[in-house]
């Protein structure tokens, strides 16, 4: 994921010439097994009932959307959400066949078909999820409602052995990503999903089962197509990208984005609605303030939120004056951290600074 363009199509090429190497190791070895039957699996997708939740996600509370144009809707519908992986084919995975193993450091080694995932209780969350190579001010960050089984509770009967901190997740086609242990464990809404706002998850999303988990990356976290589980240790092994230069720990950092208005928009003078979105998953966004030209700070208005797992929409009212101008937007978490200025790179584990905007005031 070196990815040095904010333009979406060069990741995704990027992206895609990384799946060309990956597919070929995965063609030798577990990823024959879904190349071999690779007919489509729409009509499968089409077939799955999702079961109600038992723990149903909270309403979107009034107010959550400010419903600007321009600005990315509080909840990301599944064709407008972005999309990362290395896979060069989507993988096309029957929900008959699909199995999770959950194995490696574990006193109780389990296997699950996708009907005994369907039979156990589900939570329906809206989560926030953001992927690493997103550059300040990028878009591949997206909120959803995701239908799924607590990871938590598979640890639980599956007994990890002491030691074993890190759970590899494992894709059909070998891809990998490493989770602490603990953090699948401290009471978060971690999911193994099977839907996503409403639906199966969209084959290109993981159908038929991912992971999902609050304030971590989506690169050490959030395995499509999952099909194990291992319990291992950091020390023991290296996920995926780990090996290709990032962080083997990837927390979300804070981070905030204009939306509105849009670089080298022409306004006109007088009341001008700035607004945009602000996201530290599983701490939460206390304030968010904008600047105009190096000016003081002015606090946001926040929008409610469903919970501190999901972004946050933001709005400030400027009264423009003619010329041109910079905005700028940083935001504080629900610890007290502001976000930092420093400029790094997405590289090795998420991009910092401030997104900012200039503008054209007639
Ligand atoms: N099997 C598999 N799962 C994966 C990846 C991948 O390359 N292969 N990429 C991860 C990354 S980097 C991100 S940011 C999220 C993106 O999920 P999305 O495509 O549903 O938005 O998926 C994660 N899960
Ligand atoms: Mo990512």
């Amino acid at each position: 994921m070196p990815l040095e363009s904010s333009d979406p199509e060069s990741r995704r090429r990027f992206l895609t010439g990384a799946g060309a190497l990956l597919g070929t190791a995965a063609l030798a070895g577990v990823g024959g097994r879904w190349l071999a039957g690779r007919r489509g699996v729409s009509a499968a997708r089409e077939a799955v009932v999702l079961p109600a939740p038992a723990s149903p996600a909270p309403a979107v509370p009034a107010g959550a959307d400010l419903s600007l144009t321009q600005l990315a809707p509080y909840v990301t519908s599944n064709f407008g959400f972005y999309r990362i992986d290395t896979a060069l084919v989507v993988p096309q995975v029957d929900p008959d066949t699909w199995r999770l193993r959950i194995h490696g450091r574990v006193r109780n080694p389990m296997t699950l078909s996708f009907a005994d995932l369907l039979a156990r209780p589900m939570v329906e969350r809206y989560i926030t999820l953001a992927c690493v190579s997103n550059e300040v001010g990028g878009d591949l960050v997206g909120n959803a409602r995701w239908l799924g089984v607590p990871i938590r509770d598979l640890l639980d009967e599956a007994e990890p052995e002491d030691g074993a901190d890190q759970v590899v997740g494992r894709s059909v086609d070998g891809w990998t990503c490493g989770t602490p242990t603990a953090v699948l464990r401290d009471g978060r809404d971690a999911l193994l999903a099977v839907g996503m706002n409403g639906e199966p998850l969209p084959v290109e999303h993981g159908f038929p089962v991912r992971m999902v988990v609050p304030g971590l990356y989506g690169y050490v976290s959030a395995c499509k197509w999952v099909t194990e589980l291992e319990l291992t240790s950091f020390a023991d092994f290296d996920a995926y990208w780990v090996p290709r230069g990032w962080s083997a720990q990837g927390p979300i950092k804070t981070q905030s984005r204009i939306d509105v208005p849009r670089a080298r928009n022409r306004l006109t003078a007088g009341p001008v609605t700035v607004a945009g979105v602000a996201w530290a998953q599983h701490r939460g966004i206390r304030r968010v303030e904008v600047r105009v030209d190096d000016g003081p700070w002015r606090e946001a208005e926040l929008a409610p939120a469903v919970s501190v797992d999901t972004w946050v929409q933001w709005s400030w009212r400027w009264e423009a004056t003619p010329g041109e101008h910079r905005l700028q937007v940083r935001a504080t978490d629900a610890t007290g951290d502001t976000q930092t200025e420093w400029r790094q790179d997405v590289v090795p584990d998420g991009a910092t600074g401030w997104h900012e905007v200039r503008v054209k005031v007639r």
